[in-house]
């Protein structure tokens, strides 16, 4: 039986154009004070029953009592598909999982109903109303309170709330929410992600005022040229039958510790529509000017108190709201985009609500985690892909201080061209922006708001435009369709107030800020695909960024992967991808794509991000003897930060001290003397600078490490004649080479990256139109089976020191048709005793050619890495090292000591082939060998993987490849070790 059909149109769930019956207009989550007692939380378990068919789901499921059968318990907020409901998670990137054209739905479109209890205090409905609050529910819904309908919603990310007060009664109430997972909003839901189902925000219900606050905006501006800030509160008064005369509104503003700032008087309520021709509504309007207000920014996230009371005929204050507020202005202007008159720097990322056991029911902790973790890792910005994230999230970005784009739950993706001119499909489109500029207005840390992502440019983009200018004139606007459909020039411009284009090469970026012709900031919605091993060439862009006019940054791509966590048979967990649900089509570990693991554990490129967002620049100075200081930030003098200097000879520290380069104002930097004199003996000097914090922040202790930079004050580059460290007793040549459990050969692999082509989703690129080619080439030159010196000629002559070292002379002749290859080194294994790492080269973590800026030079201690990526691939390379030491437990070393240029090595417990073939880190088996690979040319690692591939200065070219390397087993002193 359809029961659904009660909501009157036949199978709204199919029909693109109903989106929402008896929903009540979209408010700002507002605190009301001592508001508890008219709210009861609905979170926890829920009965639940999943049918396979909205069609197929009876009556009684709405109307009967629940029994044992067919029926089981999930927790609200959740996702069904993470709960043992036989329902799973499914993950497509561009595709639909099921087939179109829009509207079509899947013969199967498994549908939960939802059931509990919600007992009504008498006082609740004594001249009161009943709200039911439903914070998100994937795709689409329908409430039905005592087997009445009640309402039906759509938008999976964003809230609805339904009048319930005629269909409940004292007492316990039967409530129902049927969630339908496939509608046809899916189409406009098409985002990169899990396609999950259920009720996974908040659900409350609460008792509301006959008449009370409905609503709550606040406008709070900046006068940049005076400080003064400006207020303004619109209180919206609903009247639940007529209005009345005589209520009135008094707001206030106060510091957060409750000191008033400004008050208004009582503000009379309009209640007559006698001359509609001047009504504006039931809305009372306060505006204040307030001298001196200390500014919002994500540097200094200030934050006020509005206060709204509102007051009754007789002059009793029978309800009271409040908001926190922030006092800024943004604007774009001079092809920049200013806060509070200055350029900022979009030192971004993009982030979706996740969860490797929640899915997409986050909790306030998961997202105080994340943005605490970004601020630790210098990350001041985030896009709220695709979609308004839940709703805490920008009361936790206000507060910390982040600067965020919102972005309209709207992406067609696999309908990219034809959807955004749909006429069924443009009132959704326009909700869907309209509602989150609605609940969002307020937050000082939202700077951008946008149209959505990734469908196409149409009417419909342009019509919401119109919508959110007129309604909030106070924030520019973000489409990356307009300026990819239309030009980055001057495309689009009723859609994006910002060029924002997606994953573009350096050069292009370069391009566009140094003609001159394009007027807008340019800041990159999407960059750097964080996929596996990669974000490479970061500093290269951020080299440009920060020297071209119009440009200001961007957001990676993404914050973390989207793994979910999965028992296997024999009780073990992992973190999921696609596919590995039986989820089908799928895009497998395209999903798994972030700079932290899905359970917030950096990956390596993090260390990177870290450096090219630091907050202050120490470079060479423009004379000898001096430094280059630049302060980064909008709105901070340096002197907030404490700095001490290391001077290193052979990357040993030999002196250190305080770094006073004085008060450098934000955006200004100076010529610093060089705090400390060259040491005249030979050898490599480097002077390290370090910035942490003075005090605690929300995001750190005080003494956290915010910034660091090395200066090469001498190279003192190694050459064949000198040792670089001492060492103690050598053993002979024969001992030496005894060590190997296989000895060095030549080396031209490496595991393929997600960067160098996609080794599980062959058919990905010719799918989507991205990924990298290397891997297809590489393979059909056989490099992942033939050996190396079939492949490429080599020549290796071997001579013995007085020393007992022995020195191994390379050469290498790479063929034209093998050009752009892995890497030109060798590789040995040792047995597994050899554990312990000791080099002077980049470090400590691993970094790639490309990626390599923020890795100091030092003499570095060190374990054997274990593999930091869900897909096994390369990893674990060190850059730039003259020596390295690998020793057992009892010091007994083998060193390798650089002769004449530096190499890369990286020491692991498996092969490049173990790497290769291993399709999930689970199956991945570590050696008990040590696998030694030491390189002296390797390949940057790009981003290909949805991007520009590695750029040519990282690549390895045709021809003769020389280098040496000197070996001799040594004692290491257990101090060093
Ligand atoms: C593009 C999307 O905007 C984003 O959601 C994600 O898919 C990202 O890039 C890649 O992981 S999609 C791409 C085909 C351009």
């Amino acid at each position: 039986m359809l029961v659904l059909a009660d909501i009157g149109s036949s199978r709204p769930w199919a029909d693109p154009a109903t989106i929402a019956i008896n929903r009540m207009p979209m408010r700002v989550p507002t605190e009301v004070v001592g508001g508890s007692r008219w709210r009861r939380s609905l979170d926890g378990r829920w009965d639940f029953r999943l049918f396979d068919t909205p069609e197929s789901v009876p009556q009684t499921a709405i109307t009967s009592a629940v029994s044992a059968r067919g029926w089981q318990r999930v927790v609200v907020p959740g996702n069904w598909t993470m709960q043992d409901t036989g329902d799973v998670p499914h993950y497509t990137n561009v595709q639909m999982p099921f087939h179109g054209p829009p509207p079509t739905l899947p013969g199967r479109n498994p549908t939960g109903v939802y059931r509990r209890s919600i007992t009504v205090p008498a006082a609740w409905t004594r001249s009161r109303r009943v709200v039911l609050h439903i914070g998100g529910a994937e795709s689409v819904h329908a409430v039905y309170v005592n087997g009445h309908f009640a309402g039906y919603g759509t938008d999976s990310r964003l809230a609805s709330e339904y009048d319930i007060t005629d269909l409940v009664r004292t007492g316990s109430n039967d409530l129902a929410v049927v969630v339908v997972r496939y509608s046809a909003q899916s189409y406009v839901e098409d985002q990169d992600q899990w396609w999950m189902a259920g009720l996974h925000r908040e659900v409350f219900v609460e008792s509301r005022a006959r008449v009370g606050i409905e609503n709550l905006r606040c406008d709070a501006d900046l006068d940049v040229s005076t400080g003064a800030g400006s207020l303004r509160v619109t209180t919206t008064v609903a009247f639940r039958e007529h209005a009345e005369k005589g209520w009135s509104v008094r707001a206030a503003l106060e510091t957060l510790d409750g000191t008033a700032l400004a008050a208004s008087d009582a503000i009379t309520v309009p209640s007559t529509f006698a001359k509609p021709y001047v009504f504006a509504g039931h809305r009372a309007v306060w505006t204040a000017e307030i001298a001196a207000v200390s500014a919002w920014s994500a540097e200094h996230p200030h934050r006020y108190r509005v206060v709204a009371e509102l007051v009754d005929p007789s002059g009793s204050v029978t309800e009271t709201h409040t908001q926190l507020v922030g006092f800024r202005c943004v604007e774009v202007r001079d092809r920049q985009l200013l806060v509070n008159g200055q350029p900022i720097w979009i030192f971004g990322v993009n982030r979706h609500d996740h969860h490797p056991r929640r899915g997409k029911a986050v909790t306030t902790d998961d997202m105080r985690a994340d943005l605490l973790a970004m601020r630790a890792h210098n990350i001041t910005a985030l896009r709220t892909s695709h979609y308004p994230n839940d709703p805490r999230l920008l009361d936790l970005c206000d507060e910390i201080g982040m600067y965020v784009i919102d972005e309209a739950n709207i992406e067609s993706h696999a309908y990219n061209t034809s959807l955004c001119d749909d006429e069924r499909y443009r009132t959704t489109w326009l909700e869907r922006g309209a509602r989150m500029v609605q609940r969002d207005i307020n937050h000082p840390s939202v700077i951008l708001w946008s149209l959505g992502n990734e469908s196409g440019y149409g009417t419909s983009h342009d019509a919401l435009a119109g919508w959110i200018r007129r309604y909030d004139p106070s924030r520019p606007l973000h489409y990356e369709g307009a300026v990819l459909h239309d030009g980055w020039v001057d495309g689009g411009p009723l859609s994006t107030d910002v060029v924002c284009p997606m994953y573009p090469p350096i050069a292009a970026i370069e391009a566009y800020g140094c003609d001159g012709v394009g007027q807008r900031p340019l800041i990159m919605c999407e960059y750097s695909h964080a996929m596996g091993n990669s974000n490479g060439s970061l500093s290269d862009y951020w080299d440009v960024i920060t020297s071209t006019p119009g440009l200001q940054g961007g957001f990676l791509w993404e914050w973390k992967d989207h793994g979910l966590e999965q028992t296997l048979p024999d009780g073990s967990t992992r973190l999921a991808y696609g596919g590995l649900f039986g989820d089908t089509p799928n895009d497998c570990n395209f999903v798994a794509d972030g700079l932290m693991s899905a359970d917030l554990e950096p990956h390596p490129a993090m260390r990177e991000v870290t450096w090219v967002y630091r907050p202050v620049a120490v470079t060479a100075g423009k004379r000898t003897g001096f430094l280059t200081v630049s302060n980064r930030q909008s709105f901070s003098r340096l002197d907030g930060l404490a700095s001490t200097w290391v001077l290193q000879v052979e990357g040993e520290p030999v002196e250190t001290g305080i770094f006073e380069p004085g008060a450098i104002g934000p955006h200004a930097s100076a010529q610093v003397a060089l705090p400390c004199a060259v040491p005249g003996d030979g050898g490599a000097v480097h002077l390290s600078i370090r910035w942490s914090t003075r005090h605690d922040a929300p995001w750190a202790r005080a003494g956290h490490l915010v910034a660091w930079d090395q200066v090469e004050l001498r190279s003192g580059r190694p050459s064949r004649a000198r040792r670089a460290t001492p060492s103690n007793d050598t053993v002979p040549p024969a001992a030496l080479e005894a060590l190997f459990t296989q000895p060095p050969a030549i080396n031209v692999w490496r595991a393929a990256t997600d960067n160098d082509g996609f080794k599980l989703i062959p058919d990905l690129a010719a799918r989507i139109g991205v990924g990298g080619s290397a891997l297809t080439r590489w393979s059909e030159a056989g490099m992942d089976s033939i050996p190396a010196d079939e492949l490429v000629g080599c020549e290796v002559t071997r001579s013995i020191g007085d020393d007992g070292s022995v020195t191994y002379d390379y050469t290498v002749d790479v063929p034209d048709s093998l050009a752009d290859l892995p890497r030109v080194g060798i590789m040995f294994q040792l047995p597994g005793r050899f554990r312990a790492l000791r080099w002077f080269g980049r470090g400590p973590h691993e970094n790639y050619p490309d990626r390599n800026s923020g890795a100091q030079l030092a003499v570095w201690v060190g374990g054997v890495d274990r593999s930091p990526y869900l897909v096994p691939q390369e990893f674990g390379l060190r850059t730039d090292t003259r020596w390295l030491e690998i020793a057992d437990a009892k010091g007994d070393a083998l060193r390798i000591d650089a002769v004449g240029a530096p190499f890369h090595w990286s020491a692991t417990h498996h092969t490049p082939r173990d790497l290769f073939v291993a399709e999930h880190d689970s199956e991945l088996v570590r050696r008990r060998e040590l696998v030694v690979c030491i390189d002296t040319a390797h390949r940057g690692l790009g981003t290909a993987s949805c991007g520009p591939d590695v750029l040519a200065k990282y690549r390895l070219p045709a021809g003769r490849y020389r280098w040496a390397l000197r070996f001799s087993r040594t004692q290491t002193a257990k101090s060093a070790m």
